[in-house]
């Protein structure tokens, strides 16, 4: 793969963005940002044709990849002449996908988000409700968040005991007993680094650095690395949506253009080919933005599709299979089998 420009739409304090920006710094890749609002509407997303609301978006070239479990791997493969972060052998790279599974599809991370301190100024604003009562498909209300704290904080002791007294328990400074922090740090870091560091979210009666001290010394060895990368690094440039969609119009393709695999069982009940037009979304969160296009290529890691932004320029829309859904779309019944 030939290393194309790089744009990360993010905000600072998007706790999935990180683990894209501290790959970006840990790895030393040159990328430039267009920073979001924290809710929606975001105009510089739309300005790419892209419905999809999330947040970090990437793109390589004229490729647009959504999902942070598609970004890394893909990040993986830029610049080749920078050590890699990924594990190498097996076993490693076992351990790597069942922690990332761990924090995202085991619910440490969305258990993390419901211990958001009742007091933050964001909420405060209406607005944010409503935003997030679109982004999770159900009303978002800070009752419902004080009732579920308690079940959250036993969610939450789990990730944290499990660290404490498995994968560091023999001292080592990084999961996979690295030289550096790897993608297994990464996977794992984000979630307890992001609810600890958010002042009120956790007990201090349980969480600290005396009760874990091998969790909160990894936590602090990590932000310390980070530190140091970026300030190796030195800051990325910022562009404006028009100036970063600009810039994606004119790259070429990050990547090839792959097939359809037809003997996918996905392909088979759809009755799909390269070509047909199809909706696909998050089966999570964020479900009802639907992106809508022309089915490039299908296997069973990832789906793309062919978008247009606004000017009629094409782009590539790449999403993960795993959490999301894709179907035929009828542009004459105008939509896809309900998606
Ligand atoms: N599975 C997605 C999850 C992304 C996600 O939920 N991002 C949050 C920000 S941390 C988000 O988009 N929240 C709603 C918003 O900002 O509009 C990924 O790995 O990228």
């Amino acid at each position: 793969m030939a290393a194309k420009e790089v744009i990360l739409y993010h905000y600072p304090h998007s706790p999935y963005a990180r683990r894209v920006v501290w790959y970006l710094a840990l790895r030393g890749i040159p990328y430039s940002q267009c920073v979001q609002p924290n809710m929606m509407p975001r105009p510089d997303v739309a300005r790419l044709g892209v419905s999809y609301r999330r947040i970090p978006i990437l793109s390589i070239g004229r490729d647009i990849y959504v999902d942070t479990r598609l970004q890394l791997p893909k990040l993986e493969e830029l610049h080749p002449e920078l050590p890699r972060l990924g594990a190498t052998t097996p076993e490693q790279k076992a351990i790597e996908r069942l922690l990332s599974a761990f924090i995202i599809d085991g619910g440490i991370f969305q258990e993390a988000a419901k211990l958001l301190p009742l007091d933050l100024p964001l909420f405060k604003d209406p607005n944010y409700f409503k935003d997030r009562g679109d982004f999770s498909g159900k009303p978002f209300s800070l009752e419902a968040l004080k009732k579920i704290r308690p079940d959250a904080l036993a969610e939450i002791t789990v990730g944290f005991d499990l660290f404490e007294t498995t994968l560091l328990a023999d001292g080592r400074e990084w999961i996979l007993k690295t030289e550096n922090p790897s993608l297994a740090d990464i996977e794992d870091v984000w979630a307890l680094h992001w609810v600890s560091g958010l002042k009120g979210a956790l007990p201090a009666d349980r969480f600290s650095p005396e009760k874990y001290p091998l969790v909160y010394a990894w936590i602090k060895r990590f932000q310390e690395a980070v530190t140091a990368a970026k300030a190796r690094n030195g800051k990325p440039k910022s562009l404006s949506g028009e100036e970063a969609a600009k810039v994606i119009e004119k790259s070429s393709w990050n990547e090839k253009e792959k097939t359809v695999d037809v003997g996918d069982p996905l392909v088979v009940a759809e009755g799909l080919k390269k070509g047909s037009m199809v909706a696909v979304c998050p089966t999570d969160t964020g479900r009802s933005h639907k992106d809508i296009g022309k089915l490039v290529s299908l296997d069973k890691d990832e789906v793309v599709i062919e978008i247009k932004t606004p000017e009629g320029e094409t782009v590539r829309l790449h999403t993960p299979r795993h959490g999301f859904k894709l179907r035929r779309f009828d542009e004459e019944k105008k939509g896809a089998a309900k998606l």
